[in-house]
């Protein structure tokens, strides 16, 4: 009868091991196999999150340097215009100024053939004056010049191309039968002062005889300011040529006067009566 029963402890037990066992190998084979991807896929999540925000930084830089590049191509855009518009003045201004040049070279023209009509008249009428004397025997008509000589009003006025000094002047002047340019009317003036742009002209101004100016045939100078520069005349001493102060006086290349330290080497102005 007690076959009957058979209890085996070592198969109860070998039951034991074999039911109890494989729920904790399985849960640690689980754990295993869920927790390395579980690791992996929050590596990857947090890898992403992380690529983001980095992109999204990038993103706002290259939007950044996007509207950069914008504004600087409208700059630069500007800039071409604002290049071409002046390039088109630049054109401008050069045809106006080819054209203006065209323009003065005309008037230039004119101008030198006036001068050289002017010269023409001039000799024209010494020429006359010279064949009035030839036919009246010597004696010439009235309101002639010798040639190389200007006349204006009752005068003939000589301008000298050579320069001397006032008292050579003055001698030189008196062996052409005339005298240093005595300056009365406001005719005079003007006239002489035409001559007197480009040089210092010596005239018969002196106050080296008297100490008071005066004309070169000792009539009175009646002091005028307005014919004098400013500050003239200012009877010098520093001129270093020599004793006295500047005693003769001479057309400015303005037409005004100054007192110069009578050595001075100018050119002059002689001055005779119509003949
Ligand atoms: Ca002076």
């Amino acid at each position: 009868m007690t076959t009957e029963f058979h209890d085996d402890p070592e198969d109860e037990s070998s039951s034991f091991w074999n039911k109890e066992r494989p729920p904790v190998l399985l849960s640690v084979s689980r754990y295993r196999r869920w927790a390395c991807p579980a690791l992996t896929t929050v590596v990857l999540f947090a890898l992403i999150v992380a690529l983001a925000a980095s992109n999204s930084r990038t993103w706002n830089r290259l939007w950044s340097v996007d509207q950069d590049l914008s504004i600087m191509n409208r700059s630069l855009s500007n800039t071409e215009q604002m290049s071409s518009d002046s390039q088109k003045e630049m054109m401008r201004l050069k045809f106006a100024v080819e054209n203006n040049k065209d323009t003065l070279s005309s008037v230039s023209q004119a101008l030198q053939q006036l001068s050289t009509l002017d010269s023409l008249k001039r000799t024209v009428a010494s020429l006359r004056c010279s064949l009035q004397q030839i036919m009246n025997n010597g004696s010439q008509g009235a309101g002639c010049c010798p040639l190389g000589w200007d006349p204006s009003g009752s005068s003939c006025y000589y301008f000298s191309k050579d320069s001397l000094s006032w008292h050579e002047a003055r001698d030189h002047c008196s062996s052409m039968e005339s005298q240093l340019a005595i300056l009365v009317s406001d005719e005079d003036w003007d006239f002489v002062s035409q001559h007197a742009t480009r040089n210092f002209l010596w005239i018969g101004l002196s106050d080296e005889r008297t100490g008071k100016w005066e004309w070169i045939n000792h009539t009175p100078y009646v002091m005028n300011r307005r014919r004098w520069r400013p500050g003239q005349p200012d009877s010098w001493l520093g001129h270093g040529l020599g004793t006295g102060d500047e005693d003769c006086a001479h057309l400015h290349n303005d037409g005004r006067l100054n007192d110069l330290h009578c050595s001075t080497r100018l050119r002059y102005i002689c001055q005779r009566h119509t003949q």
